[in-house]
């Protein structure tokens, strides 16, 4: 197979022999982004494909994901990044009872190598521990990630527990993951809550909202 079908195929087979070979091959071709985004996410899309129509099963798509993790930590150092300057600080995390956590991975990477400092907190984070480590660290910033449809419902409880807290207009918040939609985001949920929220179709539109958000 080519290279990047190759390096697709071993997301998919989650195939981990043989893969650094094949992304410094890689990286003497394209910038590590760029195989990031164009070559492993959409071995992932195929991943997620099979798995939601019953073609692969759970066990399997784990194994992808761990492959497309260590793709992405070795590529990371490859990644140009801004020095020298902080823009702004992000409490972020994947919400209560979702364990999807690399896109909010790569959300972290785009933005630590862009300025801002990032306090990853990990996955399946409840409220409270979002909310205080936001006080705590004086963030600029909340951000959430959830891939559930039932993460969608948690966010919405999310921004009312801010609400109730008083503390909606001191951070925006930025929301993304699969199972949201732009107009849930900024239609059903910007009418509840209390202060400013975006949804990030992806990281690159995180890093152009959290731009605009210490505009
Ligand atoms: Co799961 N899973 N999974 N899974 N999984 C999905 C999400 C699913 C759509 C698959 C499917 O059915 N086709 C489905 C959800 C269905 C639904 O809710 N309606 C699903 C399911 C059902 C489940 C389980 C319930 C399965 C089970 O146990 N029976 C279970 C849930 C466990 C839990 O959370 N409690 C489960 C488990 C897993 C694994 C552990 C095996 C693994 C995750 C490993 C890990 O993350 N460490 C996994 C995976 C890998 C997937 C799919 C296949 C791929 C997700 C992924 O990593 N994509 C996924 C299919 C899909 O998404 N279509 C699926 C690549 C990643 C880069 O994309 O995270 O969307 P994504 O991030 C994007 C953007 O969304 C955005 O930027 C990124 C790109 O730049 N973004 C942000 C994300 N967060 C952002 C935050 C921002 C800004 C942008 O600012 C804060």
């Amino acid at each position: 197979l080519p290279l990047w079908e190759r390096l697709q195929r071993r997301i998919v087979d989650g195939e981990k022999k043989g893969l650094e070979a094949d992304l410094d091959e890689g990286l003497g071709q394209r910038p590590a982004l760029e195989i990031i985004n164009e070559v492993l996410l959409e071995g992932m899309k195929t991943v997620g494909e099979l798995f939601g129509s019953g073609q692969m099963q759970l066990p399997f798509v784990l194994q992808s994901a761990e492959v497309m993790k260590t793709a992405v930590a070795y590529l990371e150092p490859h990644m140009e990044r801004l020095e020298g300057v902080t823009k702004g600080r992000i409490v972020l995390a994947t919400v209560k009872g979702d364990v999807h956590d690399i896109g909010k991975n790569l959300v972290d990477i785009i933005l630590s190598n862009n300025g801002y400092e990032v306090i990853n907190l990990g996955i399946k984070q409840p409220v409270s521990t979002i909310l205080e480590a936001a006080v705590e660290k004086d963030a600029d910033v909340i951000g959430m990630s959830g891939l559930l449809v039932k993460s969608t419902v948690i966010m919405k409880e999310n921004l009312q527990e801010m609400n109730a807290r008083g503390i909606a207009d001191r951070f925006p918040v930025l929301l993304g993951g699969a199972a949201l939609t732009r107009a849930y985001v900024e239609q059903d949920l910007a009418d509840i809550f209390g202060g400013h929220v975006r949804y990030a179709r992806d990281a690159f539109e995180g890093l152009r909202l959290m731009d605009s958000f210490m505009a």
